[in-house]
């Protein structure tokens, strides 16, 4: 035997080569024609986070953000000084079209599906980057949806595009010191300085915001309440939405904004998140008066859909990961991988990571469908419901399965060096920011007393879970439809006991769906392929989740 033993960290895995259910869901979902332009770019998507995006991301994290309020004289800077890796995320980001492929119309409906795999493969390497992009995404969408003509045109090019040099990100400044649950609070005001321009009706916005990630972005939106005459509608209902162009002044600090400090947050380390004073900025309203929540709603779907891909970018990666070390790393005289129990638990994480895949994919073919003006009723009230139930179920499955990955390493997992104990401190915001679980589950209540999300979403579990052929192993199949049952039973029972029990039970009622729905994509992707490794992560998902635990 060797007397001097050293353990080497496997190399960071390629998810386009390695994970089959990323795989499994592209061949499923992408018509050949989409298949043919994207494969490429998945392919140097992938390659990149084992070589630049690796090299990028690790720097990023070396050399956090920093803010410098004065300059050595005295006079207010501001300056938020982040690595010249964070600026070279940004451009690589550009160029490979991260945001931009949710609006290649080359790619018609298909395109949040071919974005999400991008997503899929980029999140988990980038360094939190995808915050800022998730922001930019979102305020595309809405600046496309809502804002004037000129507007619109000045900013969503840009906010689109593939050009480094053209590229700008936006922020989104919602939360107050009154909380980023409940907006209704919001204290920042708008006063009107000139109506009627091209662009729309600038107002000047004073007020403090609390939490602003990617503060170095050239825009963002926010959130402020009217003034007029002195007065103003409390409440959201007197909310209104606005487009702020970030603007830094030639002698340094930034026009009408600034900087009280950076956030000591407990990991996206990387990522400048800051608390600001706005002092009479300039901002365009977008969306009507007194509408800032609904205006604002179409920002939020973008950003729960990213937060969702980046949760299973996480659990992919992490799982891969596990995988790769188990080869490597022999106990009790045999790789760790050729441990049955060993092996049962990567299996088992494995599963819950392609089952997370599995809904962020149905929310991506769904909102690309809705966006390019053809989904049905069916599909759209589906899309409602499924967007909280996607970002509240794989926030909560994120950070269990990337802790059960750390664990794969033994004590290694807990050592900074190894650059694993980042990835849970990163998984732990996905469950909080962009509305947390308990919040979340009260917006599906939303949904069903709105759209009918729900009901739609409970609808198409129960008749795709009675269409499964008996092909499936049938000790999960049986599993999937006791639950189901049980899941539409327990629903109903809470309608009938009026809305506190509802929201009561909202949370268990909301992740059981999630659950459920992915156990049910999993099996349809099993059926579809009849390939024994889709079926057999079908049943390692069912086991995970929905098996009680004897
Ligand atoms: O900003 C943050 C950090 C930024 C970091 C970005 C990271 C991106 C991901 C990165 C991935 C790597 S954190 C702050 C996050 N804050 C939130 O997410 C807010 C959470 N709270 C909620 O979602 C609440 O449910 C509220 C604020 C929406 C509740 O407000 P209201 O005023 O009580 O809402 P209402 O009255 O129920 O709804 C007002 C209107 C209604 O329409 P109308 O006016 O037509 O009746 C609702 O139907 O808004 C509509 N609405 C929606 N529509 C409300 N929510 C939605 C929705 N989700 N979709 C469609």
């Amino acid at each position: 035997m060797n007397p001097v033993f050293f353990q080497d960290m496997p190399p960071p895995p390629d998810l386009y080569a390695v994970d089959r259910a990323l795989n499994a869901e592209l061949r499923v979902r992408l018509p050949a024609d989409v298949a043919v332009i994207m494969g490429p770019r998945f392919e140097a998507m992938g390659k990149a986070t084992t070589e630049e995006l690796l090299l990028l991301g690790d720097e990023a994290e070396r050399d956090p953000p920093r803010h410098v309020a004065y300059d050595p004289w005295g006079r207010r800077i501001d300056e938020l000084r982040v690595s010249p890796a964070w600026k070279s995320l940004k451009d690589f980001s550009a160029r490979h079209g991260i945001v931009n492929t949710g609006y290649d119309p080359r790619l018609g409906a298909h395109r949040r599906v071919a974005q999400a795999a991008m997503l899929h493969l980029f999140g988990a390497s980038s360094a939190t980057a995808m915050c800022p992009l998730a922001m930019t995404d979102a305020a595309a969408r809405v600046l496309l949806d809502i804002a004037p003509a000129p507007l619109r045109d000045r900013l969503a090019p840009r906010l689109t595009s593939t050009n480094p040099a053209d590229f700008i990100t936006s922020g989104q400044w919602m939360t107050e010191r009154t909380g980023g649950s409940d907006v209704s609070g919001t204290s920042t005001v708008a006063r009107l300085v000139k109506s009627g321009t091209d662009e729309g009706d600038v107002y000047a916005l004073s007020g403090v915001k609390w939490f602003t990630s990617a503060t170095t972005s050239e825009m963002a939106l926010a959130l402020a309440r009217i003034e007029t005459d002195g007065e103003v509608v409390e409440g959201s209902r007197g909310l209104t939405l606005f487009c702020v162009d970030v603007v830094r002044e030639p002698g340094g600090g930034y026009r009408g904004i600034s900087v009280n400090r950076l956030k000591d947050k407990l990991g996206t380390k990387a990522l400048p998140t800051a608390e600001l004073t706005l002092d009479g900025v300039h901002a365009r309203r977008i969306g009507e008066v007194g509408h800032g929540v609904r205006s604002v709603a179409g920002m939020l779907n973008v950003t729960r859909f990213y937060n969702a891909c980046a949760a299973s970018s996480a659990m992919a990666q992490a799982v891969f990961r596990a995988r790769a070390y188990a080869w490597k790393r022999t106990v009790f005289g045999l790789p760790l991988a050729g441990q049955p129990l060993h092996a049962k638990t990567l299996d088992a994480v494995e599963a819950d990571a392609a089952g997370a895949l599995a809904l962020v994919m149905e929310v991506a073919h769904l909102l690309g469908r809705v966006e390019e003006g053809i989904a049905d009723d069916d599909e759209k009230r589906r899309l409602r419901a499924l967007i909280p139930l996607a970002k509240l179920t794989t926030g909560k499955q994120v950070v269990s399965c990337v802790s059960e990955c750390l664990e794969c390493f033994g004590g290694a997992g807990y050592i900074e060096d190894t650059g694993l104990p980042r990835m849970l401190r990163d998984a732990q915001v996905l469950p909080i920011w962009e509305g947390t679980t308990n919040v979340l589950s009260l917006d599906v209540l939303r949904a069903e007393a709105r759209d009918r999300g729900f009901s739609a979403v409970l609808a198409h579990l129960g008749a795709g879970v009675a269409a499964l052929s008996s092909t499936l192993p049938t000790e999960q199949l049986t599993t999937l439809r006791d639950t189901t049952k049980r899941l539409v039973k327990a629903a109903q029972d809470a309608g009938a006991m009026g809305p506190q029990a509802m929201e009561e039970r909202a949370r268990r009622l909301a992740l059981t769906t999630g659950y459920a729905v992915e156990a049910l994509l999993l099996a349809q992707t099993a059926e579809k392929l009849g390939k024994s490794d889709a079926v057999q992560r079908f049943a390692d998902f069912v086991d995970h989740r929905l098996t009680l635990m004897i």
